[in-house]
């Protein structure tokens, strides 16, 4: 089974979402800032966040728009490996353990609807994560979730080939690292050109990610903590010879409650185009911008590539302001 695993295809290194912890530790300061929630009471205007409460919400923002579409991309890729193993391999399920010193184990099931051995309406792949460590991606999975595919057109198998196929991945109690459980159905459509040359130098892949609504509960600090994703979409163009990714489009709301944020209430939109840098100690984003529009400020996150370490940016309507390097906006 390690075989699938290894094969896992290109993906974005993977942020967690709603990333580690709220802040740093002085967050005792307001239990519940925010802008939460209440919008519209009679004449007092909503309160400003915090200089701290600002740049978490840049962090989250960008965070969770990367971590809801690079964990399920990467559960999709899998299931296109899987199908591409099983079919040559001629088998329908396998198992295995997965990687680090408490492996667990992974389960995977295939089912060829038509028996045709390429990828069709309505074919699926089930995943098994038992607490499965994935040790390049750094992610601890634990739970089931069956891959469907619809909309295929081409062979989607033919890495040589054009092809497009939707894959959809209801999650239900699913674990992520052990801190966080994730319901809600993600759809992921898929789109490699070939641009009608043999070289694959000039080949596009192309993922465009839609959940109408994904809800994560985590906890920390013996409390429990609650974020709603709503009407999210995000679409970028994977580059092979560049190792980029171009988003084109990134939009959702969040509302929940945090550590930090007390409750909070907004809605993120990307303003200039997002571009990741993949690469093997986990990636980088280059430049772009985002909003994140709250009742009461719209905060600002932009991305500069610069010589020395990328720069980060992040801006309120409030008149606050902060600027850090990559490394350290990656830390907050
Ligand atoms: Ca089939
Ligand atoms: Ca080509």
């Amino acid at each position: 089974m390690s075989t699938i695993i290894k094969t896992a295809g290109s993906i974005l290194a993977l942020a967690i979402l709603a990333a580690c912890g709220g802040g740093d530790g002085d967050s005792g300061s307001s239990g519940g800032g925010g802008n939460g929630g209440g919008a519209g009471g009679g004449g007092t205007p909503p309160p400003k966040y915090t200089k701290q409460q600002m740049e978490w919400v840049g962090h989250e923002s960008v965070y969770t728009a990367l971590g809801v579409t690079q964990i399920p991309g990467f559960v999709a890729n899998l299931a296109l490996d899987f199908f591409s193993y099983a079919a040559e391999e001629k088998i329908t399920t396998d198992s295995g353990t997965c990687d680090g010193e408490s492996a667990g184990t992974l389960v995977a099931t295939l089912t060829d609807a038509n028996g045709d051995g390429l990828v069709s309406n309505g074919d699926k792949v089930v995943f098994d994560f038992n607490d499965c460590y994935l040790e390049t991606e750094d992610l601890l999975l634990d739970g089931t979730v069956t891959v469907t595919f619809s909309g295929v057109s081409g062979n989607v198998l033919d890495e040589t080939a054009s092809s497009a196929v939707t894959m959809t991945l209801p999650l239900t109690g699913f674990k992520l690292d052990g801190s966080e459980t994730l319901d809600g159905t993600i759809v992921v459509a898929y789109k490699h050109d070939n641009k009608g040359t043999a070289s694959d130098d000039d080949d596009t892949y192309a993922y465009k990610t839609t959940v109408a609504q994904l809800d994560i509960a985590r906890s920390e600090g013996g409390k429990s903590y609650a974020t709603r994703i709503e009407n999210y979409l995000s679409d970028y163009v994977y580059d092979y010879v560049t190792d980029l990714n171009t988003f084109s489009a990134i939009s959702y709301g969040a509302s929940g409650t945090d550590p930090l944020l007390g409750s909070f209430d907004y809605d993120v939109t990307m303003t200039t185009p997002l571009v990741y840098w993949e690469h093997s100690e986990g990636g980088e984003l280059q430049s772009g911008a985002f909003k994140s529009v709250t009742v009461g400020e719209t905060i600002t996150t932009t991305f500069v590539q610069t010589d020395t370490r990328n720069q980060v940016k992040i801006e309120s309507t409030s008149g606050l302001s902060s600027t850090m390097d990559f490394i350290a906006f990656d830390d907050l």
